[in-house]
């Protein structure tokens, strides 16, 4: 099962961090264990892009997803994971490669490696030296998701969703609280998004800075319904949820969700003019990966101007492939919040290397904001 817009009705699986199984008639064109396992994000790829590639290779494709960094690298960081591509977070990419997880690409592999966009390739470069391990699959950024309804009866007009003070003021926070509050549920993506608001450095290590996005992150828990960083694509798409910090696809996905519907839900995706974070996640292979030669087939694929636009229409997050944009939809190339111009480029900020040090920092207060201590 391919986790996407459509299977809305399979949520518990692609948005869930479950692990679903691709397949179908392909597991019996492939005998022989002719497979691929793939370990993506959830409501990450388009309805046929699996499908087409175990049609076309004839191979089994087992297709499992996750909505959070932090689950995917504690499979990794295991060993016999299973995985042979799998797709982190650059910021967390960069860590693995410093443990050992992934192999070096062999590029001449990658017939469409060509294709990547070269200046996000040297951005990338900062934290995946000579681009070795990795080569981006989407990119997108952290921001507000809401329901326009909602906010407009709650403030007057939307004006205020250009701004994180809607947020991360609690007397704000307050004024939608009625109508369902979602915040991404890991630390990693959220403290600097934070501390960026506070007028810190967002990648700061030191605790005594992170500290204080801790603090305000407390004042605001009276008000957060749930935590959670997949479920509030269905939730704003149902209107079970009026205000989220989301990912940027994500949001518009939930969009497309509510307009399909019909429920007449309008669900709307904002940038802050504060400024937010930029995210890059990264195909890899497993040092120990079995099915090396269909892991780079893979890759390879999804590199292919047509795949990524695909993918890219499907999933409203882009892809780094310049020949894909012909192909990809008028209203979503010239969509700001998807393509973000450069006066709001300028503002955003590339999360850096998390130390590994400060994981039990960012478990800590995690847990005690979650839990209200
Ligand atoms: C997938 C969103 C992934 C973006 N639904 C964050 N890496």
């Amino acid at each position: 099962m391919v986790c996407g817009l459509a299977a809305a009705v399979a949520l518990s699986a692609c948005g869930g961090g479950k692990e679903a199984a691709a397949g179908g008639d392909a597991a019996a064109a492939a005998p022989g264990g002719n497979v691929l396992n793939v370990y993506n994000w959830s409501d990450y790829i388009a309805e046929d892009t699996v499908p087409g590639f175990e049609r076309e290779r004839g191979t089994e494709v087992n297709y499992g997803v996750f909505d959070s960094n932090e689950v995917l690298e504690a499979k990794l960081l295991a060993g016999g994971s299973g995985f042979d591509v799998v797709v982190p977070g650059l910021q967390f990419l960069g860590r693995q490669v410093q443990a050992g997880v992934f192999q070096p690409l062999d590029k001449t592999r990658l017939k469409n490696y060509a294709g990547l966009d070269p200046e996000l390739m040297k951005r990338i470069a900062v934290q995946d030296p000579g681009n070795q391990y990795s080569v981006p699959y989407m990119w997108g950024t952290t921001g507000i998701g809401y329901n326009v309804d909602k906010l407009a009866a709650a403030f007057g007009s939307t004006e205020i969703a250009g701004s994180w003070d809607l947020v991360f003021k609690p007397e704000n926070l307050a004024k939608m609280q009625h109508c369902g509050v979602m915040f991404l549920d890991a630390p990693s993506e959220v403290v600097p998004v934070v501390l960026n608001y506070l007028g810190e450095d967002p990648n700061s290590t030191d605790p005594a800075v992170i500290a204080k996005a801790t603090a305000l992150l407390k004042t605001l828990r009276p008000y957060i319904q749930t935590f959670h960083s997949s479920q509030y694509i269905e939730a704003l798409a149902n209107g079970s949820a009026c205000l989220v910090i989301g990912w940027s696809g994500d949001v518009l996905q939930a969009r497309d969700r509510a307009d399909e519907s019909g429920n007449g839900v309008k669900v709307a995706y904002s940038i802050p003019k504060e400024g937010t974070s930029l995210f890059f996640d990264m195909l890899a292979i497993p040092a120990d990966a079995k099915n090396v030669d269909n892991a780079y087939a893979f890759i390879d694929y999804l590199l292919r101007p047509e795949v990524a636009a695909a993918n890219t229409n499907f999933i409203s997050f882009p892809n780094p492939v310049p020949g894909s944009l012909p192909l990809v939809d008028e209203a979503i190339r010239n969509d700001p919040t998807i393509y973000p111009p450069p006066e709001t480029a300028a503002k955003l900020f590339t999360l850096a290397i998390l130390p590994p040090e400060l994981d039990r920092l960012f478990t800590r207060l995690w847990t005690e904001l979650k839990t209200g201590r």
